[in-house]
């Protein structure tokens, strides 16, 4: 059986979201699923954001699969839902459409429509293997019941109805699973990035969150359990890709002191040669400055990590179980180290001029090297959602990037959009202070030379993009009523 697997492009290329500009990580989830099916099936993956506009259809039509599937997150939604529609209308009702992700899990029935087949909720590995083998050995494709993790859609009298399956066991270990098919992507290794970062590889080390922020749903996605890859295994991983720079994309890499003790041995008896960045929260840096001066010296060279705020009562309620003591000891901590920090901050539609002034003052104070400020989002499937969904004023998936306020602002929406479009204008101060950390680890530096010129240039189309307050006005037009606090563009003010 032919397989295509497609990682969509943005809604529209180099507009919002921080894709293409900070950070491009290739597609794992595709890559794994790929790897799971590849012996008994011939597997195709399209990472559409590094393809021309116009590839989909091509493809389809020269390579014929039957089956197609789409990786999404909440911002994808469209996009995922756009390449089924495409290969229905090229390959008729026999081609199989299936999407996969956080946002298909969290949100099965957003994706209940006639184009898409069925919807794998969860992880996919075994869910994907089960149904390629089930269809190729002439399975019903309208009888889906057999496979755990699927929602899907079942003809009736009355007109199709999403049937939703047992979720599927995420019980086994991550050891386990194949490699990643990265062969299949090659044409695009070299390409992917983070900041001046490049070429770089992305490796998922872990499953899972033991936290349960509220407005997060990874502990949600996986269950509340927690999975780890052997020591071994990542350090396998790491010497099988022939980048320079390794993403390890766990959520919480920074989740248990014992098991990073052990990569670490393992990295120091094997020494990959490789710098790498990870994801993390603050109260463990701030709480272990031995193991991270161990891993600086391992090869870490950037921490992601969400401060969100460092005011204590917004931190509690978003119940992050964290401190604003823990932000600021950590980004010190990092600073010190010479390890670049990228801080995850979050405003919120209730922010008054005061709070983003206050805001930008944190952030310069900590000297950030790369903040990143968000608008805080009630995303599907968070508890944030299920609180929050009465006061939305849109449930467009496109609107769900963090870049744009989905509720009822406190200030007027153009007044709103004024102070947060100030965000990388008024945290500049924090990022230009890193420089000094180029000095530091002159190794590092000279690696990351080559990836500056396009680094800049990316930013520089960010920018453009993200400063100008009435662009994000201008993606509102027609979707935020204006009787629920709506947007006044500039021209129209003129206008009036
Ligand atoms: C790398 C990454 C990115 C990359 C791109 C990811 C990609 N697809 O290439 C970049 C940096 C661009 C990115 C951007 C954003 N991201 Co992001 N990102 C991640 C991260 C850290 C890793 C993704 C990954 O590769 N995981 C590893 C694979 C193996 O796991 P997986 O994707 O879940 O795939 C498994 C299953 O979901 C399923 N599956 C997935 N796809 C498919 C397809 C088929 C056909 C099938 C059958 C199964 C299947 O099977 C896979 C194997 O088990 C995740 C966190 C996470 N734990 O996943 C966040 C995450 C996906 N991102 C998130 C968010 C919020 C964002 C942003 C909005 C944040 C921002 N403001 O920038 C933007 C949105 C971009 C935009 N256009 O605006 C959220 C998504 C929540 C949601 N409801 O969708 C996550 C979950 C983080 C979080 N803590 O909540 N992100
Ligand atoms: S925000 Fe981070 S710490 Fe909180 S649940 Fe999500 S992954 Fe875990």
């Amino acid at each position: 059986m032919r397989v295509l697997l497609v990682q969509p492009a943005p809604f529209e290329h180099g507009r919002m979201g921080l894709e293409n500009a900070l950070w491009l990580a290739e597609p794992v989830a595709l890559t794994s699923i790929a790897a799971m099916v590849r012996a008994r099936h011939e597997v195709r993956i399209l990472d559409m954001r590094l393809e021309e506009d116009g590839v989909l259809p091509r493809v389809l039509a020269e390579f014929r699969p039957d089956v197609v599937g789409a990786s999404s997150m909440t911002t994808d939604a469209w996009q995922a839902q756009a390449v089924c529609h495409c290969a229905k209308s090229i390959l008729g009702e026999q081609v199989f459409t299936i999407v996969g992700g956080h946002h298909p899990t969290l949100a099965p029935e957003a994706h209940d429509i006639a184009a898409i087949d069925a919807v794998c909720v969860g992880e996919g590995e075994e869910t994907f293997a089960q149904l390629c083998d089930h269809l190729a050995a002439g399975g019903s494709r309208h009888d889906l019941a057999a496979i755990d993790g699927l929602a899907w859609r079942q003809p009736s009298p009355q007109g199709a109805r999403q049937v939703r399956n047992p979720n599927r066991s995420q019980a086994r270990s991550l050891d386990t699973f194949p490699l990643p098919a990265r062969d299949l992507i090659a044409s695009y290794l070299g390409r992917y990035f983070f900041a001046a970062a490049t070429p770089l590889a992305s490796i998922q080390t872990s499953r899972g969150c033991a936290y349960d922020c509220n407005f997060c749903a990874i502990w949600e996605f996986y269950e509340r359990k927690v999975r780890f890859l052997s020591a071994a295994a990542i350090v396998d991983r790491m010497e099988a890709v022939q980048e320079k720079f390794v993403f390890f994309l766990d959520d919480n890499f920074l989740s248990h002191r014992g098991r990073i003790e052990e990569f670490l041995a393992e990295l120091e008896r094997r020494r990959p040669a490789k710098f790498w960045m990870i994801q993390g929260r603050t109260d463990f840096i701030a709480q272990h400055p031995d193991l991270m001066r161990r891993m600086r010296d391992a090869g870490l060279c950037m921490v992601l990590s969400g401060y969100e705020t460092n005011d204590e009562g917004t931190l509690a309620a978003l119940k992050k179980d964290n401190l604003r003591e823990h932000n600021l000891k950590a980004a010190a901590l990092l600073r010190q180290l010479g390890i670049w920090t990228t801080g995850i901050f979050m405003t919120r539609p209730d922010f008054a001029a005061a709070d983003f002034e206050a805001m930008w003052a944190a952030i310069r104070e900590m000297k950030i090297s790369i903040p990143l400020v968000v608008i805080h989002t009630p995303l599907p499937g968070t508890q944030g959602w299920r609180a929050e969904r009465h006061t939305l004023l849109t449930e467009d998936a496109r609107f769900f990037d963090l870049l744009h306020a989905v509720q009822r602002t406190r200030l007027p929406r153009d007044e709103f959009y004024r102070h947060y479009a100030r965000w990388s204008q008024a945290t500049m101060g924090s990022s230009r202070k890193s420089v000094a950390l180029l000095f530091k680890r002159p190794r590092l530096t000279a690696a990351l030379l080559k990836g500056v010129p396009a680094f800049v240039e990316r930013l520089k189309s960010l920018r453009r993009v993200i400063e100008d307050p009435q662009s994000y006005l201008r993606d509102e037009v027609g979707t935020i009523p204006r009787d629920a606090g709506g947007p006044v563009l500039a021209e129209e003010v003129a206008a009036a």
